[in-house]
């Protein structure tokens, strides 16, 4: 595999980044930019001159860590350099002019699991906490980075390949001889299996939006007061206000914090007979952003209410204007701002509880192979109370290569490796 390298601290000014090499050439290549001294012992940080072909450029720390014992089990050199954008750029390209090649987001991450490292419910941990906006997703995320959904992912396969034994028993006997004796406990096994799924499913579903930062969207019809409330909320000017009816065509977003995690706020077109092609295509995007949004505020004035859709919240804005139905509001006197955000924070971050059992799960691909695991289980339990073990056993052989997947146990395709690595960061 070719030597890889990236910046692995962002590219602003900072005061100090770090530069990763990995690969059989790290050594050779960072002793080329260091010297041929340097580098020489098993993870200790020394103080080293950076050089390309015309000079020095920076003096930093550098540390090694040998093969296999580092994170992608192959050489790592990394550099803890000066911050400054250009010293950085400098470095990656002496070292690609020795012959390293620019990662790919995520390909560290990705060689340690390749290299048996780490499985992939640890891997989504890691990015999470590389990104995470509060310690509170930074916390739970560690416990999966700790392998407690792996772990509860390896057990409960070895249980249901336990009771697909059980179930396969059944095979050779003639299905009037199915004892009910027998067979209320194994179905009763089933059952409980599928619900400890669906539950660390369900905590999973729960918590995700403290990993995803959840859309919320601004909607309803024009003149509602949107984008002043997004103004308001968003602290600044961001969007135009006017009294003119269709004055927002594109969608605008802005990131908030509230006090348990981060949302992205979204601005869009009010929702009317469109007067021309472009409000029209305005507005068609506003009802694209609905199927979108984790959680839709449908902005309904006070002095002309109107009926907020299924799943919505209703705010009644311009609150300084008159009574209605829903959360009264006001952009011009401040009213209720601060029990809208308080709303928002319990409706999308207060449901979520750790479970001892199972940790939790940082990605919808871990909770959707949890749920389908937990479904094929159900299914099996159904399939034996209807006397067809043949059914039951190919069900809880599903179950379990769900669980491989979770983990990454089965070699998975490149395909869902490229999607999923491809969303980590650079560098990481
Ligand atoms: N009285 C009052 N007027 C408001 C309030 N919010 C917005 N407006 C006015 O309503 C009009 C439309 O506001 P705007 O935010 O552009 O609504 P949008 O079309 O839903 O985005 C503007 O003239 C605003 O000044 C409010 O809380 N109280
Ligand atoms: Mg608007």
């Amino acid at each position: 595999m070719n030597t890889i390298v990236a910046c692995a601290t962002g590219l602003d000014p900072s005061a100090l980044a770090v530069i990763r090499l990995s690969g059989a050439k790290a050594l050779s290549i960072a002793r080329s930019l260091c010297g041929p001294q340097a580098l020489t012992k098993d993870r200790y940080f020394e103080l080293v001159r950076v050089g390309d072909q015309i000079g020095t450029l920076d003096r930093c720390l550098a540390v090694a860590f040998f093969a296999p014992r580092s994170f992608t089990g192959e050489d790592i050199v990394e550099f803890h350099l000066h911050g400054g954008p250009g010293l950085v750029q400098a470095v990656i390209n002496a070292c690609l002019a020795h012959g390293a090649r620019e990662a790919e987001p995520g390909e560290f991450t990705r060689r340690a699991y390749l290299a048996g490292k780490l499985d992939l419910v640890e891997a989504e941990a890691i990015a999470v906490r590389a990104t995470a906006a509060t310690e509170r997703a930074a916390r739970l995320a560690e416990a999966g980075v700790a392998g407690r959904l792996s772990a509860f992912a390896r057990r409960l396969e070895v249980e249901l390949t336990g009771l697909r034994a059980q179930v396969e028993g059944w095979l050779d006997f003639d299905p009037e001889e199915l004892d009910e004796s027998y067979l209320s406990p194994l179905v009763g096994a089933l059952i409980t299996a599928g619900d400890r799924l669906h539950n660390a499913a369900a905590i999973g579903s729960r918590s995700l939006p403290l990993f995803e930062a959840p859309i919320v969207l601004l909607s309803g019809p024009v003149n509602a007061g949107k984008s002043s409330l997004f103004n308001m909320i968003a602290g600044d000017d961001r969007a135009l206000v006017s009294d003119e009816a269709g004055t927002t065509r594109d969608w605008l977003e802005v990131t908030i914090s509230l006090a348990s995690g981060v949302i992205r706020l979204r601005d869009s077109a009010g929702i009317r007979e469109a007067t021309g092609a472009v409000e029209a295509a305005g507005i068609q995007r506003a009802h694209a952003l609905r199927q979108e949004a984790d959680l839709v505020l449908w902005c309904s004035p006070a002095n002309t209410p109107t009926k907020a859709p299924d799943q919505a919240l209703l705010l009644c804005t311009k609150s300084d204007q008159g009574r209605g139905p829903g959360l009264a509001v006001s952009s011009h006197t401040g009213e209720g701002i601060n029990e809208l955000l308080e709303t928002l924070n319990v409706t999308l971050f207060a449901q979520f509880a750790a479970d001892s059992e199972t940790g939790v799960a940082t990605s919808r691909r871990q909770i959707n192979r949890l749920e389908f695991a937990a479904q094929a289980t159900h299914s099996a339990a159904t399939q034996m109370q209807d006397q067809c073990p043949e059914l039951a056993a190919a069900d809880l052989r599903a179950a379990c290569d769900a669980l491989s997947d979770l983990t990454g146990a089965q070699e998975p395709d490149e395909l869902m490796l490229d999607a999923l690595f491809g969303q980590f960061c650079l560098g990481k």
